[in-house]
């Protein structure tokens, strides 16, 4: 996107983003100008304790941040910043995620990140929690917002099962 980015999407490892894309695409549906960037807790941590660092500075209003296995990046990045962090816990190859959500969720007290469910879901809500913090001081947004809502409640309500032979 061209506007300068107010949402930060990071996450430890390009083999994430087809998970973390979802956050991405819907960031871009909302016309939210956002970021997409590899940054890892143990791979890159001086790029991660920088990226983190500045993110306010250069305007940005939330980090969605995505890792999988000991996901240490949504707490580290936390750690520098007092922007909300709103972690995705990536699906794993041996624990299937359990292993991410419960190293991003148990944050001991004082730095927090709002932790989201593991996977496509978890960075599609992030996306939408995201949209949702600054739909508060944007009437455009928010009018966007209401529209998906209405067109998801729509589409429920207009399901049939078993479906129509
Ligand atoms: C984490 O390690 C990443 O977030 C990724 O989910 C996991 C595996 O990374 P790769 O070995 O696929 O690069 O840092």
């Amino acid at each position: 996107m061209q506007d300068k980015p107010i949402i930060g999407v990071v996450m430890g490892s390009d083999s994430d983003w087809p998970v973390m894309t979802r956050a991405a695409d819907c960031l871009e549906r909302f016309g939210v100008p956002h970021e997409t960037r590899v940054v890892s807790a143990h791979r890159t941590p001086d790029l991660m304790f920088e990226y983190a660092a500045a993110a306010k500075a250069r305007g940005l209003a939330a980090i969605i941040a995505g890792a999988g296995g000991a996901a240490h990046l949504p707490g580290m990045l936390a750690s520098k910043t007092t922007l909300p962090v709103l972690g995705v816990p990536i699906p794993s190859r041996h624990l299937k995620g359990l292993d991410s959500l419960l190293s991003i969720v148990q944050m001991p007290k004082g730095v927090p990140v709002a932790t989201f469910a593991i996977g496509e879901a978890g960075a599609e809500n992030a996306a939408l929690f995201a949209v949702a913090m600054l739909a508060r001081t944007d009437d455009g947004l928010a009018a966007r917002l209401d529209e998906f809502r209405e067109a998801q409640a729509n589409k429920a309500a207009s399901m049939i099962v078993p479906p129509p032979a």
